[in-house]
């Protein structure tokens, strides 16, 4: 599925504003018909955003089932063609209905979907659109999580991840016109060889005897231009894409008949290079060492919701600490933070949604965590969905530089190998770029004990020594941290240390370091930084995390995690002046 863009054969109009909104306890919404008609009893909802922190009433953030949501819209009167909805994500099930009639549901609180209503209006109509929001986590979703009934008979949802299960209409929704027979999908595959770069291109497309032709661009002046369904443009004196210079070219394609053009697409391209060689990562040939964040869609208010200005302050400080990457940790992020990361020359690590497939994490179960009824085959087919998907809306896009298909899963046991070893060969199989594909491993799985890692194409590790071990003790914690990494540098792997961090009160002080204060953060820091620099099969860190954030409240957490080196309100701790000097005084 192509994003929305608008070119000479399609347009679209945000949907994005106040929509009407209830929650629907009982779940009788669907055979009552709410849809039918304007909701009764609706209070008023911003879209995009997460409902839970607009809300006063505990019962209302942590409410766990069906909400709707409801809007009216007018059809442009000069389109004629196919209308549809597009919803940048929906978190987690989505029902949809206009003007009463159910058209479509989907599963996945962190992907984009459209709606084809197009049978269903005409030019200058105004119809009514519908929206019935899930929340609820089961053993087949992703993240996965069970719904419990607490002792005051509430029903309460248990999650084995760590941030906040916001829900809402995360992103922008869009009323999108385009021809009715058009493009489909586009690929692109770049190269570079000294001055010279390219860019080959293959087009899907759906109409009958259609031409391609195919125009790379530079600032508005043509470069290469090619006629075929694929084909290659060849790039003289090329600016290849690179960290923190991200030079992007822009594909046409156009599909014309007899009659003569039909459809247009546009595409933004950067031209570069990733591959893994032994310890190394590189990036146009050249090794690249990853200085950045795991991070969150996470804000006070909105919770989840896609806002540009927190974005743009977001990539403000990435640039401002001399970070050149990080990973969409724990889901997809809106496209819109991937399309600054083109821009800025930021490299992403993309992640799926699959969190806490481990019942040993976040509260726990005492279960095993693969099983019938538990995480099972039919989670399994909904993970290679989720990939699939992921790796169909992203591949384009030049900043991502490896796939991540789950964070810390359980990865020690037959079960483990059985589930991951098909889906990371699915991964692999998805992406015409071939990316380096793994899953990132949780310290409960040692070098020796994980599985699912030795099959991968990177080491990615998300390691707490000196925090959730040896607590306190970092000339321990770094003894642990040396001896781990060497023994998994052994496997010949690029090594990413995609977590490490400590919880930090910002205005804490401690002298000597204690944990929690600001000193400490800076001084865990620095032993890591140690540990580290004498690896040479490290090639990245990713402190977690980039700034606090919200979680579900518990003996661990004080006000969220806090592991940020930004506040949640993105302003520095202390140690974030001290990772801005190691950062901004190494190469890009
Ligand atoms: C982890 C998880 C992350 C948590 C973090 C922590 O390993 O991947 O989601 O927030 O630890 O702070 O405990």
């Amino acid at each position: 599925m192509l994003r929305p863009r608008e070119t000479a054969t399609r347009e679209h109009r945000r949907l994005d504003g106040r929509w009407a909104f209830r929650f629907d306890p009982d779940d009788v919404g669907v055979d009552e018909d709410w849809a039918a008609r304007p909701l009764r009893d609706a209070r008023e909802m911003a879209v995009p955003a997460s409902y839970n922190d607009i809300v006063t009433r505990r019962e209302e953030r942590e409410y766990v089932g069906a909400v709707w949501y409801q809007t009216e819209l007018r059809i442009p009167r000069g389109w004629h063609e196919r209308v549809l909805v597009h919803f940048e994500s929906v978190t987690h099930t989505a029902t949809v209905w206009v003007d009463g009639v159910r058209l479509a549901e989907h599963q996945g609180g962190y992907l984009p979907f459209e709606v084809d209503i197009t049978d269903h209006v005409d030019p200058g109509d105004t119809v009514r659109l519908t929206v019935r929001v899930d929340n609820t986590l089961t053993w087949h979703t992703l993240p996965p999580g069970v719904v419990e009934t607490t002792a005051a008979g509430e029903r309460a949802q248990r999650y084995f991840h760590d941030f906040f299960n916001y829900a809402g209409i995360h992103r922008p929704v869009r009323l999108t016109s385009r021809p009715p027979a058009g493009i489909v999908d586009v690929d692109v595959m770049t190269g570079l060889a000294g001055r010279s770069g390219w860019v080959d291109y293959a087009v899907d497309h759906d109409v009958e005897g259609g031409r391609v032709r195919a125009t790379l661009t530079d600032a508005g002046v043509t470069v290469a231009e090619a006629v075929g369904d694929r084909g290659r443009l060849d790039v003289a004196d090329v600016v290849a894409w690179e960290i923190g210079r991200g030079h992007l070219y822009e594909l046409t394609v156009t599909v014309s008949d007899a009659g003569g053009p039909v459809d247009e697409y546009r595409l933004p391209v950067g031209i570069r290079t990733v591959a893994v060689d032994g310890h190394r990562l590189l990036l146009n040939g050249e090794p690249v060492y990853l200085r950045g964040f795991g991070m969150h869609e996470d804000h006070v208010t909105i919770g989840k919701g896609h806002n540009d200005a927190l974005w743009l302050r977001d990539f403000a400080l990435l640039e401002w600490i001399g970070a050149n990457s990080l990973r969409t940790s724990h889901y997809p992020y809106s496209e819109d933070v991937l399309d600054m990361a083109d821009r800025a020359g930021v490299l992403v690590i993309d992640e799926t949604p699959a969190v806490g497939l481990n019942t040993a994490l976040f509260g726990g179960l005492g279960a095993p965590t693969f099983g019938p009824g538990r995480v099972d085959d039919e989670t399994r087919r909904h993970h290679a969905e989720e990939i699939a998907a992921l790796i169909a809306r992203d591949k384009n896009h030049p900043c991502v530089v490896a796939w991540s298909i789950a964070n810390e899963p359980e990865s020690h046991t037959d079960e483990a190998v059985a589930y991951f070893g098909p889906l990371l060969e699915e991964a692999r199989r998805a992406d015409p770029q071939r990316r380096p594909v793994g899953i990132v491993n949780v310290m409960l799985a040692p070098h020796g004990r994980c599985r699912v890692t030795p099959l991968c194409d990177l080491v990615m590790l998300n390691r707490y020594w000196g925090w959730y071990t040896h607590t306190g003790d970092l000339a321990s914690a770094a003894v642990a941290a040396r001896a781990e990494l060497e023994a998994w540098a052994g496997e010949g792997k690029p090594i990413i240390v995609t977590e490490y961090g400590a919880d930090t009160l910002p205005g804490l002080h401690a002298l000597p370091a204690e944990p929690w204060s600001e000193e400490y953060q800076i001084e865990y820091l620095e032993a890591m930084h140690e540990v580290f620099d004498g690896i040479e099969a490290v090639v990245g860190e990713h402190i977690w995390n980039f700034a606090d954030f919200a979680t579900r409240s518990g003996i661990m957490r004080v006000g969220g995690n806090r592991k940020g080196v930004f506040t949640r309100d993105r302003q520095p701790k202390a140690a974030a002046h001290v990772v801005r000097r190691r950062w901004r005084s190494a190469a890009p």
